[in-house]
């Protein structure tokens, strides 16, 4: 923290307390990483789009302790005035149409938001806070048809989607404002994260919500699509700890944040099911309309920078990750209490 002299008053020392900006708030990292800060002493004020239906509920256990400020990434004004009226020393950009499938179906929208969007809040930056500094969310989807394992900073990029090719320009152009500007700017390449607040398209709670309903005798089977697809996935409260200390450095660098463990989603399927005592064979049926119309086969990291320079480390395996999520999907299909900011509102209706 950085220790300032109280104007005018006594020459005593004091802590100013730091504001951070989170762009995404409502989303899956977005309330991990307000949850630290928050623990860390930070101002969090946290950007959220307009919607008429309720998106706060990874939030609402936050809601006395955040300021929310209505903004969206395809409005520049809105950011500016973000920016401006909240003087944030800390900038974090999660905020992204981030589900790969839709990439396809919304290629225009998802290039709007993924990638433009971080230029229109780094102009923001630059024109308003040019001394902020700020974390972009870039994606290991950016190595796609990987070209080297495991993948490291040094990894050339072979995007499969129109997400990952969004992810590779908002990279860059944070690259950019960093040598064009000076900005400290950073962007984090992070490997697939999960957790009980993950959303429920996503394979690895859409196969533990599925164990949980078939267990509980709400659902016979479980539709899935590449079963062979491998993975690198960790424990998102510890990767918003790397978002966090890359804010901390001396120096503006990007790092690739991953366990270094890759798993198939068969694997997947076998553990969770395994969790409750039943064989997934039994109940996975191969859908090919599932199936994308080119994936990414096989990611896992070299995360050897961020260990050595950051201290970073996961701190959750996939078994044991796997196990908390099949728990927390099966506590809320029964109605116990569950985590904090897992409880969707469509889901309180037990659909
Ligand atoms: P997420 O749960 O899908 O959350 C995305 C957030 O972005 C939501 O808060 C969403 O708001 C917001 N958003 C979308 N479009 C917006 C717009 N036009 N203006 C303002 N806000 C908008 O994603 P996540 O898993 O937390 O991931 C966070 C970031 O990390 C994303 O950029 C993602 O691409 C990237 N990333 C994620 C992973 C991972 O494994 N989770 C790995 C690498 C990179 P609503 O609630 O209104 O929809
Ligand atoms: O869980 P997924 O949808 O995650 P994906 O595509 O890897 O993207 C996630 O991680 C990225 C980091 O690498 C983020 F940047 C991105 O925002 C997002 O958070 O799919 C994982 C794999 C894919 O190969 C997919 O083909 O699982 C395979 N899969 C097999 N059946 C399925 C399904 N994926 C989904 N979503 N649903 C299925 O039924």
């Amino acid at each position: 923290m950085r220790i300032e002299r109280e104007a005018g008053g006594p020459r005593r020392a004091m802590l100013k307390q730091k504001t951070a900006l989170i762009t995404g708030i409502t989303g899956q990292d977005g309330s991990y990483l307000a949850e630290f800060l928050l623990e860390q002493g930070y101002r969090v004020v946290g950007m959220q789009r307009r919607s008429s239906t309720e998106t706060l509920w990874r939030i609402a256990h936050l809601l006395d302790k955040i300021e929310l400020v209505q903004g969206d990434l395809l409005d520049q004004l809105s950011l500016i005035e973000i920016v401006q009226a909240y003087q944030p020393d800390e900038i974090y950009n999660l905020a992204a149409q981030s589900f790969v499938p839709t990439s396809w179906q919304q290629p225009v929208l998802t290039g709007e938001f993924t990638a433009l969007g971080v230029t229109r809040l780094l102009e923001a930056v630059r024109l308003v806070k040019p001394d902020a500094k700020f974390y972009q969310a870039s994606s290991s989807e950016m190595f796609g048809k990987v070209v080297e394992v495991p993948q490291n900073e040094r990894t050339p990029f072979y995007p499969r989607s129109p997400y990952g090719v969004s992810k590779v320009y908002g990279h860059y152009i944070t690259i950019n404002y960093r040598e064009s500007y000076g900005l400290f700017a950073v962007s984090g390449i992070l490997f697939n994260h999960e957790s009980p607040r993950r959303g429920l398209e996503f394979v690895t709670r859409k196969v533990t919500h599925g164990v949980a309903k078939i267990k509980l005798g709400l659902a016979r089977e479980l539709r899935l699509g590449n079963l062979d697809a491998r993975r690198d996935w960790g424990y998102a409260p510890d990767y918003v700890q790397a978002m966090w200390l890359m804010l901390q450095q001396d120096q503006p660098d990007d790092f690739v944040v991953g366990t270094g463990k890759t798993h198939s989603v068969r694997q997947l399927c076998e553990i969770a099911f395994g969790c409750v005592g039943l064989n997934w064979e039994d109940y996975v049926v191969v859908d090919p309309a599932l199936f994308r119309p080119a994936d990414v086969d096989l990611l896992v990291a070299d995360a050897t920078k961020a260990r050595t320079v950051l201290g970073w480390r996961p701190t959750v395996s996939f078994e044991e990750m796997i196990e908390l999520m099949v728990d927390a999907d099966l506590r809320l299909l029964k109605g116990e209490d569950v985590p904090p900011g897992m409880v969707a509102p469509v889901l309180r209706r037990g659909i």
